[in-house]
């Protein structure tokens, strides 16, 4: 038992997830999911939806009833008697594709398949065929339109698939490769439907013409660029099942056989064939037609590829292309793969713009302030400004009341100011020389050192 785990590293040095293959020493229990998966689609069984195109008595209606052993198809659009359409009333114009859907539940050992065909008589019986595979792809967009409007219901618990699954292509025998009708056709439905060409009444060629049809066929498909459904192996296939895929692969396009009848043998034993005055044609022997490889990979082997195919990469398509043309825009963080380092480089660049946003908002707050305080230093200044010339104003006009009053003063007092100065100078005249006034000092002090 192999487990794969996927190791998540932080570190830049990492590119995406790295898958580490371990072996589990004990018995886990997950390998039984197959059959869980199993047991539920037994329960629920399955939903298979085929259409078959083609011109009038291709045998559609016979192919689908030998598919399926049964009359899956009631024969009434055949007029009961089982001859083609157009043969029937060649008179009547056909009056465009007539396109009707029968389904049926078939179980087989217990597993149920309800199987839907929708059969498009009418087709190409115009005698102007173009655009006669534009009913066919409305009916085939129709029912992707179904279901996308079931999808955006609330309650999506019973979701009715109808969505074609597999495209039965038939091709007239002529011998001569595709039709303009055939190329117009598988061109406008190859990215809409699982396209399956199949070569009808390959009775009517000889082996060698079958080979030689089959390769003009498939050199028209390739030359016109048209995709069609084929079997491709992948790394958990088996041996077997690769030789099947590439066997089923090498028979395409299918050349058929149908018959609803029985017949005899020349041993007697009867079988699902063709009878002829050379011999017998039997449906169900892989070297007279390819009804059994066609058969194989529509029901054996491919049956969830072709529901896959259909669910994951035409419809898929289709849902896109219908939302975008109806205006909705993808929201790239939802469908996006998970990647660590994306995401850690998300977050890098989230948080680096959260710091830039944080260190402008900072930037501008600071200018603010600064500026707040320039203003505010710039008011003070201009106050005190405003104050000092107030003060100067306030001062010189004091000095010149002062200068005026002393000068006033000096005119009035002037005589008895002169005496009384003179009067002071006598008394003290000593006194106002500073050599004298030392000379006493002295004096003074030698008087009071004899006391
Ligand atoms: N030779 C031959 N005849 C076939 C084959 N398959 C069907 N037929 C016959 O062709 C006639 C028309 O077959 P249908 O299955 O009704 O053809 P169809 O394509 O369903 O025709 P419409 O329903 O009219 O479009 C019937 O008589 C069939 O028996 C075949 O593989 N080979
Ligand atoms: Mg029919």
């Amino acid at each position: 038992m192999r487990v794969c785990t996927t190791k998540h590293h932080d570190g830049a040095g990492v590119s995406g997830g790295a898958g580490v293959a371990k072996k589990l020493n004990g018995y886990v229990g997950f390998s039984n999911y197959p059959n869980q998966q199993h047991r539920r689609s037994i329960k629920r069984g399955f939903n298979f939806t085929m259409m078959v195109v083609g011109e009038s008595g291709l045998g559609k209606t016979t192919l689908i009833n030998t598919l399926f052993e049964s009359k899956v198809y009631p024969a009434a659009d055949n007029g009961g008697d089982g001859s083609p359409r157009g043969a029937a009333s060649p008179v009547v114009p056909p009056a465009g594709v007539d396109i009707t859907s029968v389904s049926a539940d078939i179980v087989e050992s217990g597993v149920k398949l309800r199987l839907s065909v929708v059969d498009t008589p009418g087709f190409g019986d115009a005698i102007n065929n173009d655009e006669a595979w534009r009913p066919i792809l409305e009916n085939i967009e129709s029912r992707f339109d179904a279901y996308l409007a079931q999808e955006n219901r609330v309650n999506r618990s019973k979701i009715v698939d109808n969505r074609v699954n597999a495209l039965l292509y038939f091709i007239k025998p002529t011998g001569h490769g595709l039709r303009a009708v055939d190329i117009e056709f598988m061109k406008s439905l190859h990215s809409r439907v699982n396209l399956i060409p199949i070569i009808a009444r390959a009775d009517t060629l000889t082996p060698r013409e079958v080979e030689q049809f089959k390769a003009k066929v498939l050199a028209d498909i390739n030359y016109h660029g048209i995709q069609i459904f084929k079997p491709v192996s992948d790394q958990f296939d088996d041996p077997e099942t690769v030789a099947d895929n590439r066997a089923i692969a090498a028979k395409i396009p299918f050349a058929v056989v149908g018959s609803d009848r029985l017949v005899e043998r020349a041993d007697g034993t009867k079988v699902r064939g063709r009878s002829y005055p050379w011999g017998v044609i039997e449906v169900e022997n892989e070297d007279h037609n390819d009804f059994v490889a066609l058969r194989q990979m529509l029901l054996r082997t491919h049956t969830e590829e072709l529901r896959d195919e259909t669910d994951v990469a035409l419809y898929e398509s289709y849902r896109t292309q219908k939302l975008l043309a109806l205006g909705h825009v993808q929201d790239g963080t939802v469908f996006r793969e998970f990647s660590p380092r994306a995401r850690q480089e998300e977050e890098d660049r989230v948080h680096a713009a959260k710091m830039h946003k944080l260190e402008t908002e900072m930037a501008a707050v600071f200018k603010q302030k600064v500026q707040e305080k320039e203003d505010k230093l710039k008011k003070s200044e201009e106050e005190l400004h405003s104050r000092h010339k107030q003060m100067k104003a306030m001062l010189e006009k004091q000095r010149h009341d002062l200068d005026e009053k002393k000068a006033r003063f000096a005119q009035s007092d002037a005589p008895a100011v002169a005496a009384a100065a003179a009067a002071a100078a006598a008394a003290g005249a000593s006194y106002t020389d500073p050599a004298q006034r030392a000379a006493l000092k002295d004096k003074d002090k030698k008087k009071n050192r004899f006391f």
